[in-house]
C-alpha cells in the first residue's frame, strides 16, 4: 500500500489520510510530493487522477480524496468507525461537516505546524467556525467519551478529520476550555500526531503563500 502526500507542514488533507492509516495499523509506503513547486502537478498527476493529494494506491486500487480514503480504510479495518450505528452516523456527520465546511478557518488559519502565529487570523467569521468546532467536540465528548479520550471514545475517522484543526489551534494559540480543551491536548499528544509534527518541523521547503503572517 502506498500513500501519496504533500508537505507535512502544510498539507492538512494529507494528514487526515495518513493519521487514519497509521491509527488503523496499516503498513504503507509514504510518497512525498512537495506542493506548489515546478513539477509538483505532474508528479501528483502521475499518481492521483484528481491532481490532488492525498491519494492511496492499494496494490493498484487507486483511491483519492481524504474522505474516500478514510472510508476505504475503515472498510478494511472497521475499528476506524464506531461500532454503534447511531455513533457511526454522528461520526460521519461531523467528519463530513469538517470536510465541506469551516472555509473561514481554513483560509485565515491554514495549517502551518512549525509556526507560532499566536493571536493571528481571527475575524467574526473565523471565531464562529471555532465556536462550532468547540461545540462539536464538547457534544461528542459528553455523549460518547466515557470509553476513551477521543470524540467517540476510541480513535475514529472523526478524530482524523479534526487533527489538522488541533495543529491550527496550537499554531494560532486557540485554547478551548473544558472538555474541548482536554480533547485538543489528547490529539496533540497522540504519538502519531507528534511523529507528523516532528517530520513537519524537519522539512526544509516552504510555501511562502501559505506563511500568511510572516
Ligand atoms: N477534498 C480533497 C482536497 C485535497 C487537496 O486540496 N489537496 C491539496 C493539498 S492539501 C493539493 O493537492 N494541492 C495541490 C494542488 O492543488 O495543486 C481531499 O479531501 O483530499
Amino acid at each position: 500500500m502506498k500513500l501519496i502526500i504533500g508537505n507535512k507542514n502544510y498539507s492538512s488533507w494529507s494528514l487526515r489520510a495518513w493519521l487514519a492509516a497509521r491509527e488503523g495499523g496499516f503498513t504503507f509506503e509514504e510518497i512525498h510530493i512537495s506542493l506548489f513547486i515546478p513539477g509538483s502537478r505532474e508528479r501528483i498527476l502521475s499518481h492521483s487522477p484528481s491532481g490532488k493529494v492525498p491519494c492511496l494506491n492499494d496494490h493498484g486500487v487507486v483511491v483519492w480524496d481524504s474522505l474516500a480514503i478514510g472510508e476505504y480504510l475503515a472498510e478494511k479495518r472497521p475499528g476506524l468507525l464506531p461500532a454503534d450505528p447511531v455513533a457511526r452516523a454522528l461520526a460521519r456527520s461531523v467528519t463530513a461537516e469538517m470536510h465541506s465546511g469551516f472555509q473561514n478557518l481554513r483560509s485565515r488559519m491554514p495549517m502551518n505546524v512549525r509556526k507560532d502565529y499566536t493571536g493571528f487570523g481571527h475575524s467574526p467569521e473565523v471565531d464562529a467556525d471555532i465556536a462550532r468546532i468547540v461545540a462539536i467536540w464538547n457534544d461528542c465528548r459528553a455523549r460518547f467519551g466515557a470509553v476513551g479520550p477521543y470524540l467517540f471514545g476510541r480513535f475514529s475517522l472523526a478524530d482524523a478529520a479534526f487533527a489538522p484543526v488541533a495543529f491550527r489551534f496550537q499554531t494560532y494559540a486557540v485554547k478551548p476550555a473544558g472538555a474541548a480543551g482536554e480533547y485538543l491536548a489528547t490529539l496533540l499528544a497522540n504519538p502519531h500526531m507528534q511523529e507528523w509534527a516532528t517530520a513537519a518541523r524537519a522539512e526544509t521547503e516552504s510555501i511562502p503563500e501559505e506563511d500568511l503572517y510572516g
